[in-house]
C-alpha cells in the first residue's frame, strides 16, 4: 500500500486552504468558500431570474427598498404593504418559485456542516441584487418558524461592507468586507443578530460587473 504524507500547511495551495473565521459565537466566515463555484452560482441565477424577475419590494411602512430580489426553493421571502412573509407563489408570475438548483443545496449543506451544523436542509434560497448605491438597512432575520437552523449566505461579484451589529439595534455594527466567494454562516447564539449592507461602492467585478449578488439559504418552514 502507498501512503502520501498528508499536506503540510505549506504545500497547499492558498485557494484550497479553509480561510475560518468566527466573527462572534455561532458566525463563522469561510473566505473564498464558494470562489470556485461562483461563475455556476452567477450562471443560475441568470436562469432563474429569466422565470421569476428581480424586483425591488415595498416595506410594510411604504419604502421601497434599493435592492432587488429574487427566489427559488419551496417558499419564496416577500415584502409587501401586509407584512413580511414566505409564499410558495411568487407574485409576479403567479407560479411557483424555481426548484432550488442541487448545487445551491450542495454548498449551503456543506458549508453549514463545516461549521457545526449537520443535516441543514434549506426550503428557500433569497437572492439579493445590489447596484451602486444599494444598500440594505439594519435588520434582523425573523421570519422563519423557527430559529434553530442557522442561514447561509454567499456572496458574490462586488465586495460589500457588511454591518454586523448585535441583539439589540442600537449595538454598534462592525463592518466587514464581504468578497465574491465569501460564505458566512450564522446559527446558534448569532442566528438573531442585527445586521445589514452599507451602500455600495461602484466597483467593477470581472464576473458581475458593477453589481453584487447575495444567496441567503434559510430553512423557512
Ligand atoms: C446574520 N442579506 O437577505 S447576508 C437578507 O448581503 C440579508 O444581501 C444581506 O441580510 C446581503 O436578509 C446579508 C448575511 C446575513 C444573512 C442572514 C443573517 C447575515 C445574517 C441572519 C442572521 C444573522
Ligand atoms: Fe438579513
Amino acid at each position: 500500500m502507498t501512503m502520501r504524507p498528508y499536506p503540510k500547511s505549506g504545500d497547499l495551495f492558498e485557494s484550497e486552504r479553509l480561510r475560518t473565521e468566527q466573527l462572534a459565537p455561532g458566525a463563522i466566515l469561510l473566505r473564498g468558500f464558494a470562489t470556485h463555484e461562483a461563475p455556476a452560482l452567477v450562471d443560475a441565477i441568470e436562469v432563474i431570474s429569466n422565470s421569476t424577475p428581480f424586483r425591488t419590494m415595498t416595506t410594510p411602512g411604504g419604502r421601497k427598498m434599493s435592492v432587488e430580489m429574487t427566489n427559488c426553493g419551496d417558499v419564496g421571502w416577500l415584502s409587501d404593504n401586509r407584512g413580511y412573509r414566505y409564499v410558495p407563489e411568487d407574485p409576479v408570475t403567479n407560479k411557483a418559485w424555481p426548484a432550488m438548483p442541487i448545487p445551491f443545496e450542495d454548498l449551503a449543506k456543506r458549508a453549514a456542516a463545516i461549521s457545526g451544523f449537520e443535516n441543514f436542509l434549506p426550503d428557500s434560497c433569497l437572492t439579493n441584487r445590489y447596484l451602486p448605491g444599494s444598500k440594505l438597512s439594519l435588520h434582523q432575520d425573523r421570519d422563519e418558524r423557527n430559529f434553530d437552523a442557522p442561514i447561509v449566505s454567499v456572496s458574490l461579484g462586488s465586495p460589500a461592507v457588511f454591518l454586523f451589529g448585535g441583539q439589540c439595534r442600537a449595538d454598534r455594527p462592525r463592518r466587514i468586507l464581504l468578497e465574491n466567494g465569501d460564505v458566512v454562516v450564522w446559527g446558534g447564539p448569532a442566528r438573531l443578530t442585527f445586521h445589514g449592507i452599507a451602500p455600495l461602492a461602484d466597483e467593477h467585478h470581472p464576473l458581475t460587473g458593477a453589481c453584487r449578488l447575495n444567496l441567503t439559504f434559510r430553512k423557512a418552514l
